[in-house]
């Protein structure tokens, strides 16, 4: 039986998930009942604008969590309760209980899909590589970071741009891990990585704040 997940998944070039892709039977019934009784629901998040991010007072907001929240109340659930996860740890994170929902932008990827169940999508996103001005290394593509034998690639824990950088070729210790995009970004400004990859919107927001021309 899949496990009932709640999630906000982006799927490349396929669409955003957004919440309960709920399949008939009282068992959905009863996890909606039991999150209204509760008052709120627990949802993991990466803290990765636009799609996810914690403010400093700690208000919780994004494209995921903000969709997510109008329609849990739409549900009678009056709000949610949001805790940071690596994307690699979020959907055992749900099969655990320890989330209720995952609204983090999630791809929606088959091998995601064989283990919770998706929302309808309502968000498209592709893939990106923030690199130094001038593409000094020439990257086009994740096999290009594979065939340079001395670059690296920064991504997320688990996500889906390292699953793509690994697939493309690139060795493991050539993918290295960044838990969020400023980290990348400093990893990049200080030649510790080579390109840092995440999808176009959360680059783009990136690049926007970062007010570095290089
Ligand atoms: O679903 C994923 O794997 C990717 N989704 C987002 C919104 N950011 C990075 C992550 O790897």
């Amino acid at each position: 039986m899949k496990k009932l997940g709640i999630l906000a998944g982006v799927g490349g070039v396929a669409l955003t998930a957004i919440l309960a892709a709920s399949t008939a039977g009282s068992a959905d019934d009863s996890k909606l009942e039991e999150l209204k009784a509760q008052g709120f629901a627990r949802v993991a998040i990466a803290n990765e604008p636009p799609y996810t991010a914690v403010a400093a007072d700690g208000k919780v907001s994004g494209a995921a969590p903000d969709v997510a929240r109008e329609i849990f109340k739409r549900l009678g659930v009056n709000d949610i309760v949001a805790s940071i996860s690596e994307y690699g740890a979020m959907i055992p994170g749900l099969q655990a209980g320890r989330f209720d929902v995952v609204t983090a932008g999630l791809f929606m990827k088959p091998e995601r899909c064989a283990a919770v169940v998706y929302s309808e999508p309502v968000l498209c996103d592709a893939e990106a590589m923030l690199v130094k001005k001038g593409n000094p290394k020439g990257f086009k593509s994740y096999e290009d970071v594979a065939k340079d034998a001395t670059a690296t690639i920064g991504a997320p824990g688990g996500g889906t741009e390292e699953k793509l950088a690994l697939t493309a070729g690139v060795p493991r210790d050539r993918v290295i891990v960044v838990p969020d995009g400023q980290s990348g970004l400093k990893m990049l400004q200080d030649g510790r990585i080579d390109a840092y990859s995440l999808p176009v919107l959360s680059i783009n927001d990136l690049v926007k704040k970062a007010n570095d021309p290089n």
